[in-house]
């Protein structure tokens, strides 16, 4: 289906479902194309963050059309509107002012800045601006459409994934300012990923006139708006569009031969150019291994470097240097060798990943996942990440002792995924197709648009060491054949992209797609969500779970959620719901069906639902948050993160042992603050 098609197809529903009779003509969404690399400073390449405060305003007419039939983008913003309102970008919009309507607000979001163009990059070369310059968008959440000094730029459907536009043509030069304007919408309905439900209130005895109603999908708050970085960068001409590396290694009596096979594309070569490809490693200033080769190109080059003495990337508790990360260097030259177009440096770490019948390989060596379901959530900013948040998660991840974390239920902020490379999380990585239900959510439309958004998270991850697998969906009904056929396209899709990481999709239920799984993933909440309050039933039952998930499909078989609420502060003995005492409890009945499981060797990892309490829709059994974090939604330890801890320590160092490392016990008494009960074991 061809973008257009794909365009039109939204513009009619999103319009049809706000009840509008006008068909806007919105720019076209980019199809997938190029490379779309990481913005990363080079010699030859440069950033500028638009990041800061924007103007914003929201388009409250009845039909939430007015702000596109009277064409916002060709004005300025204060010019359409009573008063605009000042918005922190990046940021979920919601929570930032003291005014329900936009916390609450379904339709277009309109943001708005300013900035001068840098006078050096519309530098001309025989009257043609030399140098490409690029706008890209981190993530806006849901549906982006861009313009800028009231020009079309591009759209965007689906939050979570970066998207970008060539902007030469609509720039103005220094000193006249240029006036850039996105229009954001955060419709969601059955056609949407992840869907939602969107219902029009007749009764105006019980609803006020022309009323909505829009559930999103799912217990966690709908957050939307521009929350990740905008940034305007720039290359020269001839640049490298992509880079897709994928890695391996000779072992010979423990002599570790690394060998990165890659792929590079490169626009606007000749013959006359040649592309260096080095492997460093910045471990030992000064004298930085390189290893090199080149080519002469045009257009696409297929080759591979190997490297010598090669450090393997391996997670934390497998290696002492774990998350090792060598730079390649990739640099477009012209023939005689010295003139230098482009230059990117890609972090990339050698490692393999393989799935056996029982167990998750990573080098060759068994890994146990022990780590957490995660949000991108946060106090104010909704989902918009900063350094201060991601380091603190990270530290309280290396605090616990986790190995491992699920992007659940979307892709995560690159600068996150940046920091599990390096510090050796491995990461599954999630798509955000969560909670696809009914029919509707399975129709062509939608499976076009998961195809889509797993193209564009594979194009973003794909040469990330952390990323060992792909989870392709969350929680999908599966009880019948479309949902099978559709499940078949989507992991086929996946597999033909990427055969070097298994691919799999989190699971609350048996059914045929089951089979498409390359490791089971499974979600249940003994305990809470079924025979809530009866402790003793939860070991029996999770074991019953996992074993029979084994014998049906005879692949390797992990919890993905498992928990309980608690909040923060509050105890009772003996314990009762929503209590300290009692998600420590679940957590620790839990468990003891986890060791039975792994002693029996095909049980691949556990995570707890969740690392920190998120923000629900308002919802009727709880205050505010999801309650099942270990620690609070400001990263302070709940009572059971001292267990999970003590836990997780003793899984590192079992690790660390079956590596054949120093473990860690010394470290371990004065870590441990939680000692388990001896408790009966029923299994
Ligand atoms: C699971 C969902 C997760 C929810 C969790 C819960 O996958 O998104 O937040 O339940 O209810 O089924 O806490």
């Amino acid at each position: 289906m061809t973008a257009e098609i794909m365009h039109s197809i939204y513009t009619i529903v999103i319009f049809g479902i706000l009840g509008s009779s006008v068909v806007h003509s919105l720019p076209p969404e980019q199809p997938i194309t190029g490379g779309m690399l990481y913005p990363r400073e080079t010699m030859t390449r440069d950033i500028k963050d638009l990041g800061g405060i924007w103007q914003f305003q929201v388009d409250l007419s009845t039909w939430r059309n007015q702000s596109l039939v009277k064409e916002w983008w060709k004005r300025p913003l204060a010019e359409n509107v009573d008063h605009v309102l000042d918005m922190p970008v990046p940021s979920s919009y919601n929570d930032i002012t003291a005014n329900r309507s936009i916390q609450n607000f379904v339709g277009w979001a309109w943001y708005e800045t300013t900035f001068q163009t840098p006078k050096h990059w519309l530098d001309t070369v025989e009257g043609k601006i030399a140098r490409r310059i690029v706008l890209r968008f981190e993530s806006v959440r849901y549906y982006a459409s861009v313009w800028l000094n009231g020009m079309e730029v591009m759209s965007h459907e689906g939050g979570h994934l970066p998207f970008e536009a060539e902007i030469s043509q609509y720039l103005f030069a220094p000193p006249v300012t240029n006036r850039l304007t996105v229009a954001v919408n955060s419709t969601m309905h059955a056609h949407t990923l992840p869907p939602g439900s969107f219902s029009w209130e007749p009764n105006t005895n019980r609803y006020p006139e022309n009323y909505f109603i829009m559930d999103p999908v799912g217990n966690f708050f709908h957050y939307c708006g521009i929350d990740r970085r905008v940034l305007l960068y720039s290359t020269p001409l001839v640049y490298i569009d992509d880079i897709t590396v994928d890695t391996t290694y000779r072992n010979i009596s423990g002599n570790i031969t690394g060998v990165v096979n890659y792929n590079i594309s490169a626009i606007g070569t000749t013959t006359q150019n040649k592309v260096y490809v080095s492997v460093i490693d910045k471990s030992q200033p000064g004298k930085a291994k390189v290893i090199s080769s080149s080519k002469m190109v045009k257009g696409d080059i297929a080759a591979s470097v190997e490297v010598p003495d090669a450090k393997l990337w391996w997670p934390m508790y497998m290696s002492n240097s774990p998350g090792f990360m060598y730079t390649l260097r990739v640099t477009i030259v012209d023939v005689s060798g010295i003139a230098i177009y482009d230059q990117y440096d890609l972090p990339i770490g050698i490692r393999t990943v393989r799935v056996t019948k029982t167990q998750f390989l990573i080098n060759e060596q068994p890994f146990y996942f022990h780590g957490f379901g995660k949000h991108e959530d946060y106090d104010l900013r909704g989902k918009a990440v900063d350094p201060v948040t991601n380091l603190r998660d990270f530290y309280l991840m290396k605090w616990i002792h986790a190995n491992s974390f699920r992007t659940s239920h979307y892709p995560y902020a690159e600068e996150i995924m940046d920091l599990a490379d390096k510090y050796g999380i491995a990461v599954i990585d999630e798509s955000p197709a969560v909670g696809l239900a009914s029919k509707e959510n399975f129709d062509p439309v939608v499976l076009q648009k998961h195809l889509k958004v797993e193209s564009e998270l594979i194009r973003r991850d794909k040469n990330r060491p952390g990323v060992v697998m792909w989870s392709l969906a969350n929680e999908a009904s599966l009880g019948h054949d479309y949902s099978t056929a559709y499940f078949k396209a989507v992991f086929q899709h996946v597999k033909a992209l990427d055969k070097t990481r298994p691919a799999s999709m989190v699971l609350n239920q048996h059914g045929n797609a089951t089979f498409f799984c390359d490791v089971i993933l499974f979600n249940v909440y003994h305990g809470w969500y079924n025979d809530r309050g009866r402790l003793e039933t939860v070991a029996l039952q999770m074991y019953d779970d996992m074993s029979t998930w084994y014998k049906e499909l005879q692949r390797p078989v992990m919890i993905t959620e498992y928990g309980a609420g608690a909040v923060a502060g509050m105890h009772l003995l003996p314990s009762f719901t929503y209590t300290e005492d009692y998600q420590v409890e679940i957590l620790r009945e839990n468990q003891k069906a986890f060791d039975k499981l792994k002693a029996e060797g095909y049980f691949v990892g556990e995570m707890i639902w969740n690392f920190a309490d998120f923000k629900q829709p308002p919802l009727s059994d709880i205050v505010i948050n999801n309650r099942k974090g270990v620690f609070t939604r400001q990263r302070d330890p709940k009572e059971s993160a001292y267990l999970v801890k003590d836990r997780y320590v003793k899984l590192a160092q079992a690790m660390q042992q079956s590596m054949g490392m120093q473990s860690l016990q010394n470290e371990v008494d004065e870590k441990l603050r939680f000692v388990p009960e001896n408790g009966v074991d029923l299994l």
